[in-house]
């Protein structure tokens, strides 16, 4: 199925009319992820126009909200998709780390991870590094799992991973870092064992670091 169509109504703010592609696609049997697939594709797009200074704030919350709508619309239908699991793969912590509010791809995230056998906890966003560890300890993690969207976000993280090794309880976790401005280069400079810019491949990481 062809999502050009969606993607380009996201990106041209066309609120209506993406609302009523998102139901006709999700009517006509279009695989739900490839639907947050190009929702992701059409926000990047936003940012880059925000970016040129083509978009301005107002876009950027328009293009959340539209996202948001769609998945509310998208997530029953994935949650239909996969049995209940009874035992859990794993435990993983999630949070957006401090300074950061972006929340759309950590809901995202939690909800694949909770939909594909592990137990998750999501703490929010703007999120103090002490206290995404202690939460982790309480909780009894086996995985940390750090959003953020903002460049800004590398250093605290660092942070985190820095500390973990200080209270020597950097061999107690995985940590795997996500959200658009990932690569290799900052996972290298912060010290994660993953990242990763899309939720499905995360699982995935997860999955195997569970065996
Ligand atoms: C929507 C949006 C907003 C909304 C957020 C609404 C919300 N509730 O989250 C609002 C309007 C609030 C916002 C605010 C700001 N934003 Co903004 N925003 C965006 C935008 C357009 C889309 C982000 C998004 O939701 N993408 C869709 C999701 C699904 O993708 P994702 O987050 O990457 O998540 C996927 C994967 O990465 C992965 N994933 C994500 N997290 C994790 C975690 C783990 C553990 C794993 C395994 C996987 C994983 O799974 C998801 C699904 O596949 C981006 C553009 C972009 N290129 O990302 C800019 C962008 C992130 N914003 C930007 C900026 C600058 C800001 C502001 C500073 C603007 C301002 N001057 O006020 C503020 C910051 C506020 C703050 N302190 O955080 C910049 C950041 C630039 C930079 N290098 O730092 C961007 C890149 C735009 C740009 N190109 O300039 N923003």
């Amino acid at each position: 199925m062809d999502l050009n169509a969606l993607k380009e109504a996201v990106v041209e703010m066309q609120e209506e009319t993406a609302l009523a592609l998102t139901k006709q696609y999700l009517a006509g049997g279009a695989a739900p992820l490839s639907l947050f697939k190009a929702y992701q594709a059409a926000l990047a797009e936003i940012g880059r126009r925000y970016e040129q200074e083509i978009y301005f704030i107002p876009e950027l919350i328009m293009a959340g909200e539209m996202m948001n709508t769609a998945s509310n619309l998208i997530k029953p239908l994935l949650a239909g998709n996969v049995g209940i699991t009874e035992s859990k793969l794993g435990k993983v912590l999630i949070a957006t780390v401090e300074g950061d509010i972006h929340d759309i791809g950590k809901d995202i995230v939690t909800m694949m991870m909770d939909l594909n056998g592990f137990e998750v906890k999501d703490i929010g966003v703007d999120v103090p590094i002490d206290r995404i560890i202690t939460e982790a300890e309480a909780f009894g993690a086996d995985i940390i799992g750090l959003s953020g969207l903002l460049s800004l976000v590398f250093d605290p993280m660092k942070k985190l991973v820095e500390a973990l090794t200080a209270q020597g309880l950097r061999n107690k976790y995985k940590v795997i870092i996500g959200g658009g401005q990932m690569d290799e280069k900052a996972c290298a400079y912060i010290g994660a064992d993953a990242f990763t810019t899309d939720a499905v491949a995360g699982v995935n990481i997860c999955k195997a670091w569970m065996g």
